[in-house]
């Protein structure tokens, strides 16, 4: 090796040293954004675990946990836009098909890999008939992946189903 070999594979290191160091104290500074689903995965202890975005399923039809109900949904926004309140309308059915009319529902949700719930409180504020109704107020405000529950209650009989919704960006 000479000289100059030497001096170009120090400052190689020197400068890689450097960029090391300066990442670690300005992680702090950059934090926020980049760190946000890191940490949280950190404090929840990463979420469910061996369940990942990848192999969830996101239909937009399910039956309910019990079997109950089949319920789908159509989103006013299609895709969903991060950020942006919107509704959705939640179509209700029997198992076998038939539409189930004032039915009582609440809705609940949230990151289940980051520890948090929805960012707003959304409502079910009509009965729209045909066992259809209006979900108002919903708003995802990362990307990532989001689960959207809705308990369900109709003739004495209540279940509960989940949407998973995965979100770019
Ligand atoms: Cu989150």
């Amino acid at each position: 090796m000479n000289s100059q070999t030497k001096t170009i594979v120090i400052t190689v290191v020197v400068t890689l040293a450097i960029l090391f160091a300066a990442f670690y104290l300005l992680l702090p500074v950059i934090g926020p954004s980049v760190m946000h689903p890191i940490m949280a995965e950190q404090m929840h202890g990463g979420g469910s675990p061996g369940v990942s975005a990848s192999d969830l399923d996101t239909s937009a039809e399910r039956l309910t946990n019990n079997g109950a109900f089949k319920v789908s949904f159509k989103s006013e926004l299609d895709p969903i836009k991060i950020g942006s309140m919107h509704s959705w309308i939640l179509h209700v059915e029997t198992a076998d098909g038939q539409p189930v009319k004032g039915a009582t529902i609440r809705v609940d949700g949230g990151m289940p890999e980051h520890g948090h719930g929805l960012p707003t409180s959304p409502q079910v504020t009509q009965d729209l008939g045909s066992g259809n109704y209006l979900v108002e107020g919903l708003r995802f405000q990362m990307g990532g992946w989001w689960e959207v529950k809705f308990n369900i209650s109709a003739d004495g009989v209540e279940d509960n189903v989940t949407f998973n919704i995965v979100l770019g960006g």
